[in-house]
């Protein structure tokens, strides 16, 4: 009998069991070749709470696999000790993958880059004595393997691999390695062996992936990161042609502007990418999300991690991104079996315009591509002549008829506005929010002796990544310095000048107690000199510098290497009678350190810490001041947000979750702003920005599980260069209009979120509308009837479906190849959520 059930019991895992490989062309799943669209979703940039929903939205967008970085700082922030919980859940983000019915990748690096903090490395490897990281080196290996192998049986633990019946059909060792393998020499190579020796030696039944290693050893796969991957051929016939980082946009810098990149020119490098052979890619984010707490890197990375993806921050549908990929998904999934199987032919028409064309089984499917970015190409194709507009793609699923062009967006712009919480108390509050305060001590001497806990002296100054192993952005170096009390003494009578070279980010210095200047770096330059006048008085006087960090760097060779704090020399500088400089040189002198704020140390962010606060002479413009008020949830299920313009920079703490660093002072330039963003031309960081002359991040995420439902919530701020709390606000991000500009043939859905219905209908043209989203102008010709007609079919609705087409529309009389259906509406809250919100 046991051995019946112990039979059964096998064969239910056999069954459920995939083989997941490759071959020349894709991967292959039980042997039959698939396309795959994954997109990345890192776990700890949301919240559990978030991730059913956000994977939801994936899998409706049409990916099959959601792919995720392990990061290895955050699990073990200090030396063996492990954190798996609320967002670190590695184990219940993968089930909740699993449960959506999607396939996982899982890059465990351990090295992430992802503009995380330090890569994902723990600050403390780097202080482990003779490491060297990413290179031939045993104790960076010990520890490298260490934390991966607890990775890897954790998921065979609770058999999440595909080879067990689990949701993981790849994983990933390293990354990015060969973009800076150069640097390593003959260690770097070996290191990439070993990497590919221990990735294999798990024997976890799928394949490992390398990306960006074109050395990468078989059978270990290589494949390509970048904005267009379609030149790239892996290094073996026998191995699929991979896309693991396909960037949906790009990040945002402290001081930066806000990149966009197109949905035209997303879905243009993705349809190329399969037009030349391409069957797995990965959007490079699919939902970006926020760096919350301290865990963004670069240096100056911002707390949004938003990307431009296809879902924004707070989960939202970033349409038309969204939408547009989504039929790009559905008509390559719908001609899946002859790009797989078929065999491939490419005819040359010059001026970078190809056709190429799969045959398999009798079936044919079809591109025309066109790489020149002004030219639209008028081509003979088998016998039609067709329209392929520069920088576009379009698809023939049948060799004839064009289903799909990556230029032409054929879903609706989402308008996403922010709305005042109205939650508040009462009705017409003026947001008085009551604000507590407090002091951050600037003095850390007191009558000769050093006030809280000391971590060490030393006669030297160091490394700020060396006293702190990453455990706070703050760092206090403090030092005494006698001067004889006499009449004469040049030092005390002589204005004297405190100089300081820094390796950044941020410095404040004070001297007695009394602050004597503060500087942070800018335009990329994190060394900086910082020079001000002191006053020292005869005896002993304390100097006191804080230095901060803002994230610490994540990508390029030796970047851990990378000193951040104080590095000296620090001199006082006056002048004798005759006018000669005097300098004491007290970069030796012995420097004692402190990590952290006296305030995080005693947690002024937990509620329960309600002692010490003052209730009157609210502060301005003061550094080091915490701030804290209390505040009740936004009615609705929206997402919320905290704006902090106002403030000048620090971190934010909602009911004692550290919801990021902010910095909204922080400017971005005023120039290169343009309103309007041309997607044909090879896409750059610089390309389409937004956002010139204003805070780069005004708006702070807030997760709906920070907060709680029916009490009174927390927001304490600490404020580090000066500032005000008054504009503080909360919000919720929800739709605030839509438009559409889609083509004839094409069904248009028009949705506004769940609890909102389209209220009004501002703008409807069939024909040849021009002009953009918020200033449509209809043209000579249209259907005369469109507004109304989209007003009987879409008004008070949630969502609609409209037909584009002379027969459902009516005749539009204009004499041209295809007709656009032109929408502005807006939504707003349904009648019943304005009730519930009154009640
Ligand atoms: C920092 O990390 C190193 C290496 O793990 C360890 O030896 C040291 O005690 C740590 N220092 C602090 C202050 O935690
Ligand atoms: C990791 O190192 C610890 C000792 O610090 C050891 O107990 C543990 O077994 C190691 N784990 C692996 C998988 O080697
Ligand atoms: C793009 O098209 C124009 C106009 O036909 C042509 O002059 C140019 O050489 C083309 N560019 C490339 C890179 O082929
Ligand atoms: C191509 O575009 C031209 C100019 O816009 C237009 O006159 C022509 O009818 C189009 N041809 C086809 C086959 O769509
Ligand atoms: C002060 O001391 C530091 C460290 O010893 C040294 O690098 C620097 O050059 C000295 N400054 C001057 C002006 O001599
Ligand atoms: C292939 C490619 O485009 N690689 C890019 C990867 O990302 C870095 C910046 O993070 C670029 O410098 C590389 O060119």
């Amino acid at each position: 009998m046991a051995s019946y059930v112990g039979f059964l019991l096998l064969l239910f895992m056999v069954a459920k069991a995939m083989d997941v490989s490759y071959d020349g062309r894709a991967i292959t799943f039980d042997g039959k070749r698939k396309i795959l669209f994954s997109g990345s979703i890192h776990y700890p940039r949301s919240t559990a709470e978030m991730w059913p929903s956000l994977i939801k939205k994936a899998k409706e967008g049409g990916l099959d696999v959601i792919e995720t970085y392990v990061f290895w700082n955050a699990h073990e922030p200090q030396y063996r000790q492990y954190d798996f919980t609320g967002n670190l859940d590695l184990v219940r983000f993968i089930k909740t993958v699993q449960n959506e019915g999607l396939k996982a990748m899982l890059r465990i690096g351990p090295y992430v880059c992802a503009e995380w903090n330090y890569g994902g490395f723990p600050v403390w490897l780097h202080n482990i004595p003779g490491i060297e990281f990413r290179t031939n080196n045993p104790q960076f290996e010990n520890e490298m393997k260490n934390f991966t192998t607890l990775i890897v049986d954790m998921m065979n633990h609770e058999k999440l691999f595909a080879s067990q019946g689990g949701p993981i059909i790849l994983a990933q060792i390293e990354n990015e390695y060969g973009n800076i393998l150069s640097s390593y020499g003959d260690d770097g190579k070996q290191y990439v062996d070993w990497c590919a020796n221990l990735a294999q030696s798990y024997q976890i039944g799928i394949p490992w992936v390398m990306c960006q290693q074109d050395n990468a050893p078989d059978p270990m796969l290589n494949s390509c990161n970048g904005f267009y991957c379609d030149q790239f051929y892996p290094n073996s016939q026998n191995k699929p042609k991979m896309w693991t980082e396909n960037w949906t946009g790009w990040f945002k810098n402290w001081g930066g502007q806000i990149p966009h990149r197109t949905a035209e020119d997303v879905a243009f490098a993705v349809a190329r990418f399969f037009q030349f052979g391409g069957t797995y890619q990965n959007y490079y984010m699919y939902h970006g999300g926020t760096n919350f707490g301290r865990t963004s890197g670069g240096p100056y990375i911002t707390t949004s991690y938003d990307y431009d993806a296809p879902l924004d921050e707070y989960g939202n549908l970033n349409q038309p991104k969204w939408g547009h990929l989504k039929k790009l998904h559905e008509v390559l999934k719908s001609i899946e079996d002859v790009l797989v199987h078929g065999h491939r032919r490419d005819v040359d028409y010059g001026n970078m315009v190809t056709a190429t064309i799969y045959n398999y089984g009798g079936k044919s499917a079809c591109f025309l591509g066109n790489a020149n970015n002004s030219y639209d190409a008028t081509i003979n194709f088998q016998n039609n002549q067709y329209n392929v507009s520069a920088w576009s793609v379009s698809i023939l699923p049948d060799c004839q008829q064009e289903t799909y062009s990556t230029a032409k967006v054929n879903v609706q712009t989402s308008v996403l506005v922010k709305k005042e919480n109205e939650g508040a108390d009462n009705d017409d509050e003026s947001y008085n929010l009551n604000w507590h305060w407090r002091n951050e001590p600037f003095q850390q001497m007191k009558n000769g002796k050093l006030v809280g806990n000391v971590a060490l002296s030393a006669p030297q100054l160091l490394d700020q990544k060396v006293v702190t192993n990453g455990t706070s952005d703050y760092l206090w170096y403090i030092t005494s310095v006698n001067v004889d009390d006499n009449d004469d003494n040049i030092w005390t009578k002589k204005d004297v000048k405190l100089k300081i070279n820094t390796n950044g980010h941020v410095l404040h210095a004070f001297v007695n107690g009394k602050h004597a200047g503060s500087q942070y770096a800018q335009n990329g330059q994190y060394q900086f000199s910082f020079e001000t006048d002191v006053k020292l008085k005869g005896g002993d006087n304390e100097i006191s510098l804080l230095s901060a960090t803002v994230g610490l760097p994540n990508y390029g060779a030796f970047f851990d290497n990378v000193e951040v704090g104080i590095g000296g020399p620090i001199h006082l500088v006056t002048h004798d009678e005759s006018g000669d400089e005097v300098v004491k040189n007290i970069t030796q002198n012995v420097w004692n350190y402190k990590i952290g704020l006296h305030g995080e140390n005693v947690k002024h962010y937990d509620n329960k810490n309600t002692l010490g606060w003052f209730t009157t002479g609210l502060p301005t413009d003061r550094i080091f001041t915490w701030y804290k008020t209390k505040f009740n949830s936004p009615i609705g299920n929206d997402p919320v947000v905290v704006d902090l313009s106002g403030l000048g920079k620090g971190q934010a703490w909602v009911n004692g979750n550290n919801i990021g660093r902010y910095w909204p002072s922080y400017l971005a330039d005023e120039n290169g702003c343009s309103p309007t963003c041309v997607f044909r031309g090879a896409y750059t960081s610089q390309k389409c920005v937004t956002g010139c002359g204003k805070p780069t991040q005004q708006w702070y995420h807030v997760p709906r599980s920070f907060l709680n439902d029916d009490e009174e919530n927390e927001l304490v701020l600490f404020e580090e260069m000066g500032g005000h709390p008054f504009n503080v606000r909360f919000s919720t991000v929800t739709i605030g209009k839509i438009c559409a500009n889609a083509y004839e043939g094409n069904t248009l859905e028009l949705s506004c979120n769940q609890d909102q219905v389209i209220s009004e209908v501002k703008f409807a043209s069939f024909g040849q509308p021009q002009g953009q989203c918020g200033s449509f102008k209809k043209s000579q010709c249209e259907a005369p009837n469109t507004l109304q007609n989209l007003k009987d079919q879409c008004l008070g609705k949630s969502s609609c479906s409209v037909l584009i087409s002379e027969k459902s529309l009516g005749s539009t009389g204009c004499n041209v190849e295809q007709n656009r259906l032109a929408v502005e509406a807006v939504c707003a809250a349904t009648v019943s959520n304005y009730a519930k919100k009154k009640k």
